[in-house]
């Protein structure tokens, strides 16, 4: 196995939508490059990206995983992401150590909420980007409609390189607008082409197209601009230089065109990534210096080494596998590693390079690779793996808070311990999930970005640890909270043979903010409390308040301060005051007009605009509301807000009113009040679920 330097490798991600066509552009890249002897399929579950059981059963992918090929003697690392949105913390991190993103869009639908969620992330990591066009030999699928959404949503600077030979079932090649050279492909998935000149009946089309992209690289760059002032154009040097620098700076975001499925125009996609995006020599990577202010690291080898982890997978048979970027330095098998995150040293034994599921041991990985190790001891996605003196280290990877919460109780009794265990691997490996107990009911919650997302999770659960799982409805997060100041009284005395109890104090209640949760003030002058027992009135309090008053939830966004009280030399100790604290809650619970909070989502839909009516007025009986309509190339953006409790059922709801073209996303947005009517029904849930249990507290 042949060991590459920076300068000749590319790490690039495949993002965007899904269906778009990532998977099979990877499957088609490895086979073009001669790295694989079959051509693998998503349809049959024959790829080298989706080889988890999961994503071969439901023909997507739902976790990012890594690929390479040699193409030119250059080595491109290519990262195969998510598109669907539960899964999008995938698609993040593999941006983070990407050096540029293939934004991947579906040549009949054209750019789609996850085409933009995945576009922004690229563009806060500041990463160029080159867009392909793919799908384009199936029906209605059109350049000209795809490249019109991408400039609305996108960036107005994207810039074909090509133009498709022939249209949808003809689509049999591409134009190169750089050289005026034609490939056209053999339609028999082997992507064999033969280079021809520019069909005729595309002649103006391609000299006006290059006439665009020529004016455009011109734009980007001051010098370009003059010389192209005089001489009327720019030479293909020029052009070539331009192309990349623009690209490079993110001022252009070329676009190519392909066919994954017919494997066409896959092996110029591969030129095309080696002419126009960097190399880790080109980008020197972000770091934290010693005090933790951002820096940049270059991919030099003859640096101390350090290696950014950024993804982990929990594996029952190898264990643990970690998977790093080598950003300076070398890491080198057999050999000891310092975990700077958590100041441990790591012993590494065999590195390798992943093709996907297959790992090919390496004595050695250079600065600019992406690489794996297994069995480390302590070390976790976003940990910086390293030499010991060296000061640099890595920001962490960002992952969103679960959105919704599932109760999962185990099939069989004797499972709770391994759900545990099991949980928290599964948990390292994806930090977007969150394993719990609800410490009103008691259940085991498994909480994250959605039902798939949970129900993956559960199948992960199931297949690599053998724990099988019932999922009981979500639950939203309901939260309780308060709409007056109050002062309320809370004494607890017990006088029970020989040593009493005594706690008693005074305090007032007021609302905050939404957001500021709970604040707790001293406010006792004088000493009719003593200090010792302050905190115990907290205690008191918080551990009440999470239990809640009027439907089991936790109460929220409020402050108490204690002003007054009082206390016995003898009979007074931290109980009593923590039981006195707790009945001063429940006293000022009630006058201070508690009420019910929901979670409420920024909700996004995309659908063709037919269906804009009626998706409009469903989400209005959602309890929605509208904040925005836009039309992107035939296909309507509604922006809405909506409860959280109203969106359990969308998903299936939007497949079947638009026959499977609409999708949505959603994130948490905010707190909101919910409506007197629904309150009833929630405590009257609440209680019903309650009864039968409730008998712990006197
Ligand atoms: N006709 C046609 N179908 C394609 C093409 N590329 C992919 N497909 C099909 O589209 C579907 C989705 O392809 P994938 O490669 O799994 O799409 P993806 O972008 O990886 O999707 P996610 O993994 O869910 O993000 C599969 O059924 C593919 O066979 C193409 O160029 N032409
Ligand atoms: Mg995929």
């Amino acid at each position: 196995m042949k060991v590459y330097d920076a300068a000749s490798i590319r790490n690039v991600a495949l993002v965007g939508h899904s269906g778009s066509g990532k998977t099979q552009l990877a499957a088609a890249a490895l086979t073009d490059a001669g790295m694989v002897t079959r051509f693998g399929k998503v349809d049959e579950g024959t790829t080298v990206t989706d080889f988890d059981e999961e994503e071969v059963a439901r023909k997507h992918t739902l976790s990012a995983s890594l690929a390479y090929v040699e193409w030119n003697r250059q080595k491109i690392n290519l990262i195969d992401t998510p598109g669907i949105g539960n899964f999008l913390s995938e698609a993040r991190a593999a941006l983070r150590v990407a050096d540029a993103a293939l934004v991947v869009v579906d040549a009949v639908s054209g750019v789609m909420v996850q085409t933009e969620k995945t576009w922004a992330a690229a563009e806060e990591l500041g990463l160029p980007r080159l867009v392909v066009v793919n799908r384009l030999d199936r029906e209605r699928a059109s350049l000209e409609r795809s490249l019109q959404s991408l400039r609305e949503s996108c960036n107005r600077t994207v810039i074909p390189i090509q133009l498709p030979i022939g249209e949808e079932r003809s689509f049999c090649g591409v134009v190169d607008l750089i050289s005026k050279k034609a490939f056209i492909f053999k339609t028999d998935e082997t992507g064999a082409f033969s280079e021809a000149p520019v069909p005729a009946d595309m002649a103006g089309a391609v000299d006006q197209a290059r006439e665009a992209l020529i004016e455009m690289v011109a734009e980007a760059d001051e010098q370009l601009m003059e010389k192209f002032f005089e001489a009327g154009t720019l030479t293909d040097d020029e052009l070539v230089t331009g192309l990349r620098g623009a690209t490079l700076a993110g001022r252009l975001f070329p676009l190519v065109c392909t066919s994954g499925l017919v494997n066409i125009g896959v092996p110029q996609l591969l030129d095309a990534v080696l002419a126009c995006l960097p190399s880790p020599a080109d980008r020197p990577f972000p770091a934290l210096d010693a005090a933790g202010a951002p820096t940049t690291r270059r991919a030099d080898e003859r640096q101390p080494t350090e290696a950014f982890v950024w993804k982990t997978v929990a594996d029952p048979f190898a264990g643990r596998i970690t998977m790093f970027r080598v950003v300076s330095g070398t890491v080198k098998a057999d050999s000891t590693i310092h975990n700077k995150t958590r100041d441990t040293s790591e012993r590494l034994g065999h590195v390798a390079l992943l093709q996907g599921k297959t790992q090919a041991n390496v004595p050695e990985i250079k600065a600019g690779d992406l690489g794996a190790v297994a069995k480390l001891k302590d070390t976790l996605t976003s940990d910086t793996l390293g030499d010991k003196g060296d000061p640099v280290t890595f920001r962490p990877i960002t992952f969103p808070e679960p959105v919704l919460s599932y109760a999962i109780e185990p099939k069989s009794r004797g499972d709770e311990d391994k759900i545990s265990t099991s949980m928290h691997r599964l948990e390292e490996e994806d930090p977007s999930i969150r394993y719990s107990r609800d410490p009103q009911t008691k259940e085991l919650l498994l909480s994250g970005q959605g039902q798939l997302h949970i129900e993956v999770t559960v199948a992960k659960l199931k297949r690599r640890f053998g724990v099988d799982v019932n999922l009981k409805p979500p639950r939203i997060p309901y939260r309780e909270t308060i709409k007056a100041s109050t002062e309320a009284h809370g004494r607890h005395k017990k006088q029970t043979g020989g040593h009493g109890q005594f706690g008693d104090c005074k305090i007032r209640m007021e609302p905050l903010a939404r957001g500021a949760d709970f604040e707790y003030v001293d406010d006792i002058f004088g000493g009719s409390i003593p200090r010792q027992f302050i905190p115990a009135i907290e205690k008191g309090i918080q551990e009440t308040r999470l239990k809640g008053y009027l439907a089991g939830y936790p109460v929220v966004d409020f402050r108490v301060t204690v002003y007054d009280g009082s206390y016995h030399d003898v009979d007074s100790n931290e109980l009593s005051f923590k039981l006195a604290g707790s009945l001063a809650f429940k006293d000022a619970m009630t006058r201070a007009r508690p009420t019910i909070l929901e979670p409420i989502m920024n909700v996004e839909v995309h659908a063709p605009s037919d269906f804009a009516g009626d998706l409009m007025g469903d989400l209005n009986g959602r309890r929605g509301r509208i904040g925005g309509m836009d039309t992107r190339g035939g296909m309507t953006v509604i922006k809405a807000i909506v409860p959280m409790a109203e969106m359990l059922t969308y998903e299936q709801h939007l497949t079947s009113a638009t026959g499977g073209r609409g999708s949505y996303h959603m994130e948490y947005s905010h707190y909101d009040e919910v409506p007197a009517h629904l309150q009833t029904k929630i405590i009257a849930a609440a209680k019903a679920e309650r009864t039968g249990e409730e008998v712990e507290e006197a």
